[in-house]
């Protein structure tokens, strides 16, 4: 270890591989801010993660897991106060409110500096100060882009050695004076001398999700879960990031990538983006039917997708990512096989339960609960106590982080740092009516307009009323960094970028009959309707025209192996002209929000929408 010449007064401790003069004077200023008892610089070598997770275990933030079911693996239990991204104190502090927009919550950044200099103020004592160097995206891509995270958190650290490309190789490829998102977090819980610490310490009171997307800088303080700490993900990868898509050409988005190979080999990608609870994961890990063998899907990510226009005129994307931080209830066999086998190793789980020979379960890994647990809570559970009080074992919102690698659907360009080219976007949502199972935009503009004002039906009591469309434009609403007007616009032109942009499909698994039963069996059968995408794509299947756009007949699927009828597919891609009336005024609703930076365009496909329903 070299020791640092910079002015503060407390030693940082930078390794000398360290070279970054810009690195090396912020940390040196946030030591000094936060005033940490030591300094720890994250070589993100196994032996680091074995032996911080050990620490952990031994401060009671981790439980080590039976090394027979599960090797190598840890469950976290949340304090009950910290359990999932805090969207009402997630901030972009932009110069002026109006870039912010409507979709975002604004404070002066001047105003806001001084709030987190204050708040940051000692808030690491008595806690090492964790240098979190990681790239997102493959090493040294053209698409990636590092950030440097600071933590007092090793919950963190360890976490983002599986979601991002963590270690010291990226200080080589940062160098001297190489760029670097600074990403500032702390759990906000000083310790006093001698103060014993908490199993999961946060700040109850007061958090803070803060961006500054001009000057490209997180801070966030007061929690350790999920989106709020782990700073690569959703802060920078998404809400950052779509600033810089914005400024330089390219695209951040909150999309899976999959590969769709046919049985004579032809391979395409495909993006997409659903808002939550729509089973984005299980898409991207998708098994076909076993009628459709000789069909394989592969999986490039799962929830975030970095697109640059490559010389080609092609957009290629990247998954920014290096694993899958995805909700454990609901992922079964069934599901989800793919995700169950990335499982079974080297997973820190958070607020699922714990069996009695220290496995995991959580509300649907299978039909029978286990007789005994303890619960995410860490209070004794047993199907009786379910059934009386309604108490859930794993909490609705816990979670895996798990190494992408370990997907036995993972595709091999997964880290080509090229990416792979991107043939359709695909947008979806939780609808019971009005979507039909799948349509294909009449062109880029189109599409836009369909994934502008895309949304998802409420099925949780929590989230609100039951069945009201929430509109999630491009699934994006929580997640981009400035107006979502001038967002539209900059789909709009990113379609002139390139000579051939990808189709863009609308689809729908949740339509409900008059029982409220779904009709489209979903999950592999999927594959049915990917089929039908790719092959639009190759110009090689037909679709007939409708006031939404193209849709398949009866005859353009390939049902092989499903008993699914002319009726039942009439019910799954029927437009009602009335219903098509309602929801235009709804997306009336949504532009007027927006309308100080709506784009006109999107103002006349409405107008063209609604005059081909009233003919
Ligand atoms: O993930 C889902 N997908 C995509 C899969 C590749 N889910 C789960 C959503 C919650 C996260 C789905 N649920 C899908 C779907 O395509 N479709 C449905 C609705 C549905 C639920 C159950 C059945 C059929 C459809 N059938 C039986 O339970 C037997
Ligand atoms: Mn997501």
């Amino acid at each position: 270890m070299a020791s640092s010449t910079s002015a503060g007064n407390r030693p940082i401790n930078a390794p000398a591989y360290v070279k970054n003069a810009r690195l090396i004077q912020w940390v040196q200023q946030m030591v000094d801010l936060c005033e940490p008892e030591s300094v720890h610089w994250c070589d993100g070598s196994q032996e680091e993660y074995d032996s911080l997770c050990s620490q952990m275990v031994d401060t009671g933030m981790l439980i080590r897991l039976n090394q027979e079911k599960r090797a190598n693996s840890y469950l976290a239990r949340s304090d009950p106060s910290d359990v999932a991204r805090v969207e009402d104190r997630t901030f972009i502090c932009s110069k002026n409110k109006v870039d912010a927009g409507p979709n975002n919550n604004w404070v002066d950044p001047a105003e806001m500096r001084e709030t987190m200099n204050n708040l940051f103020k000692g808030c690491m004592h008595g806690r090492t100060m964790y240098i979190v160097p990681f790239s997102m995206g493959p090493l040294g891509s053209p698409i990636a882009h590092i950030g440097i995270e600071i933590t007092d958190s090793p919950y963190v650290s360890v976490s983002m050695r599986t979601m991002t490309r963590m270690g010291k190789a990226v200080f080589d490829v940062l160098g001297t004076d190489g760029e670097f998102v600074p990403c500032m977090h702390t759990v906000g819980a000083p310790l006093a001398n001698g103060e014993k610490d908490v199993a999961w310490p946060c700040n109850k009171e007061t958090k803070y999700i803060v961006h500054y997307p001009e000057s490209r800088e997180i801070w966030s303080y007061g929690s350790g879960y999920g989106g709020n700490a782990l700073l690569g993900k959703k802060c920078f990868a998404l809400r950052i990031a779509s600033a810089m898509g914005r400024d330089q050409g390219w695209l951040a988005e909150h999309m899976l990538i999959l590969g769709v190979e046919s049985p004579k080999g032809e391979k395409a990608y495909v993006a997409a983006a659903f808002p939550s609870a729509c089973g984005k994961t299980n898409f991207a890990m998708l098994i076909p039917p076993k009628s459709h063998e000789g069909w394989k899907i592969t999986t490039i990510g799962d929830d975030i997708a970095w697109i640059k226009p490559g010389a080609d005129g092609k957009f290629y994307a990247i998954n920014p990512e290096a694993g899958f931080f995805g909700v454990a209830p609901g992922t079964s066999e069934k599901t989800n096989f793919n995700a169950m086998a990335t499982l079974k190793e080297n997973i820190i789980f958070t607020n699922v339960a714990l069996t009695d020979d220290g496995d995991v379960w959580w509300e649907g890994m299978s039909k029978e609960a286990p007789a005994h647990l303890v619960d995410w809570q860490g209070k004794d559970w047993t199907p009786e106590i379910a059934k009386e009080t309604g108490r859930k074992a794993a909490h609705p919102n816990a979670r895996f982080t798990a190494p992408a690698a370990q997907c036995p659907s993972i595709d091999s360009a997964w880290e080509d740092p090229a990416g792979v080219p991107i043939s359709a976007f695909i947008f979806g949502g939780r609808r019971a009516a009005a979507v039909p199972l799948v349509v294909e935009a009449f062109n880029w503009n189109y599409g836009v307009y369909m994934a502008a004002t895309m949304g998802s039906e409420t099925t949780a009591a929590a989230m609100g009323k039951q069945g009201e469309t929430r509109r999630d434009p491009f699934a994006m609403l929580p997640f981009c960094g400035y107006h979502m007007g001038d967002y539209f616009n900059h789909w709009l032109q990113m379609g002139h970028v390139i000579d051939n942009p990808p189709k863009i499909f609308c689809v729908n698994w949740f339509r409900t009959n008059e029982k409220g039963e779904f009709v489209w069996p979903g999950f592999g059968d999927n594959m049915r309707v990917l089929e039908w995408i790719v092959n639009r794509c190759k110009g090689q299947a037909p679709a007939k025209q409708t006031a939404l756009g193209w849709m398949p007949s009866y005859e353009d699927i390939d049902w092989t192996g499903l008993d699914f009828s002319k009726e039942q597919f009439q019910q799954v891609t029927s437009i009602d002209a009335e219903m098509w009336k309602k929801e235009l005024e709804d997306h009336g609703e949504l532009f007027q929000k927006l309308q100080e930076r709506l784009p006109k365009a999107l103002v006349l496909k409405r107008e063209l929408m609604q005059l081909s329903l009233w003919r």
